[in-house]
């Protein structure tokens, strides 16, 4: 399904007296919100392959219907959520659950929508049909040689198909670890796998970088071999300057002070980019800014403050990913919810008063500091946002018009409802 232009130009004219009535009060309110446009216009998120159709658990999954069944139908959905906000300008795709066949012609494709390729993403925490060795005790980490080659080669391979497509970097997650106390011979299991990921990193190529994300438990239960961001930073910091950390907001043991990781590991020139999504009680992949709004702004607040003392480009310098699975929404509008959060976030970020900061916590004035934060985190920017869709010609409501336009209905009738298998 293809979005005429002329259904956004349509849907905004309707809207566009009451916005302009909200973004008036608004410029009122915060004299410095124009400023913010541009920065918020060119921050794009990247849409991950495995989260347009429907996740679910290991209970059970429901499938809604229209969901993409081929890399192409991919990249129309991801062509979709970016005509209606602009701000989903790349897709990731993960191998082998996606296996780009031809391309020049998926190249071409997502050219046409606007899109180019993010981060590639390996796969060695399952065995796939026709696979020599499998990964039941691991991959990077195993006890076998032939075991660690294998997943070695697959990396590399991932490596190739994203050069095909125009990626630049490779994102590796683990699922090395072990169940039970004895298992595992920790420190093995580490030189294992910092040898594997050697051999990966030595053949990126010299634009590439490779992102190595942690994650505390699961499917592991007792130990994982990249736990969390100090062993990530460890492997990194030995692999070389084009290796980094990659930071899944449900990845932490509960009530980690994810801003402070953020920071220091931002300063260290460590932060390679985020999988974004939120989290109650584990890895839970919901919509970002569900559940902890506050905690996402802070982390865009210690983001800001640190991209800006090392003059990097907020736009271009790290990744900046939704990792989600949906078991009840709709996957598109679920979408439009995470990348309104995180542009929300990003912009109540951009507007704190950070001389007014820099000057309460010289004094120790711990109220003053608080009364900073909170003040735009509880400005509401929406009407800010919107005016940069309108500016970009995007929708001044994705959502509503996502609805008004009965998006899904028509997938489901070029599509039908056949259940697609999807990753976790
Ligand atoms: C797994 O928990 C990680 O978050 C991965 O980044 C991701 O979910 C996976 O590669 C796709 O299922
Ligand atoms: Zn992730
Ligand atoms: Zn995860
Ligand atoms: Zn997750």
């Amino acid at each position: 399904m293809l979005l005429h232009r002329t259904s956004i130009e349509d849907h905004n004219a309707a809207l566009l007296a009451a916005h302009q009535r909200r973004l008036q009060y608004l410029r009122s309110e915060v004299p410095q919100v124009d400023d913010v446009l541009p920065l918020l216009t060119d921050l794009q998120i990247a849409i991950p392959s495995w989260a347009l159709g429907t996740g679910g658990t290991r209970f059970g999954r429901f499938s809604g219907g229209g969901e993409p069944r081929s890399i192409a139908e991919k990249i129309e959905d991801v062509g979709l959520l970016h005509a209606l906000n602009q701000s989903s300008g790349s897709i990731s795709l993960h191998i082998p659950w996606d296996v780009p066949e031809n391309h020049a012609s998926i190249r071409s494709l997502a050219a046409q929508h606007g899109l180019r390729f993010d981060a590639v993403n390996s796969n060695t925490f399952q065995d796939q049909p026709g696979q020599q060795h499998s990964y039941k005790f691991g991959s990077l980490q195993h006890v076998d040689k032939a075991v660690r080659k294998q997943a070695i080669e697959h990396n590399i391979e991932v490596i190739r198909q994203g050069v095909e497509l125009g990626s630049k970097a490779l994102s590796v997650w683990l699922s090395d670890g072990s169940c039970f106390p004895g298992q595992l011979n920790f420190r093995k299991a580490f030189q294992n796998t910092l040898e594997s990921l050697q051999e990966i990193y030595a053949a990126l190529p010299a634009d590439w970088k490779l992102w190595l994300e942690y994650k505390a438990f699961e499917p592991n239960f007792y130990s994982t071999t990249v736990a969390d961001w100090g062993q990530s930073y460890l492997y990194v910091s030995k692999l070389g300057p084009k290796a980094f950390t990659l930071v899944d907001l449900g990845h932490h043991l509960p009530n980690a002070n994810i801003e402070q990781i953020v920071s220091l590991l931002l300063m260290e020139g460590r932060l390679g980019g985020f999988h974004f999504n939120d989290s109650k009680y584990g890895d839970d992949d919901l919509t970002t800014g569900s559940i902890r709004p506050y905690q996402l702004f802070l982390i865009f607040n210690e983001l800001v403050e640190g991209m800006d003392a090392r003059h990097m480009n907020h736009a271009q310098d790290l990744g900046w990913m939704i990792d989600a699975s949906h078991n009840v929404k709709d996957p598109l509008e679920d979408l439009l919810q995470s990348v309104e959060a995180i542009k929300l976030a990003y912009a109540q970020a951009l507007i704190v008063d950070r001389k007014a900061l820099a000057a309460a916590q010289a004094n120790n004035d711990v109220v003053r500091a608080q009364e900073i934060l909170q003040a735009a985190f509880r400005t509401d920017l929406r009407p800010l946002l919107a005016e940069s869709r309108l500016r970009a010609g995007a929708a001044l409501a994705p959502l509503q018009l996502f609805r008004e336009l009965n998006v899904r209905q028509s997938l489901i009738k070029e599509r039908g409802t056949t259940a697609v298998a999807t990753g976790l």
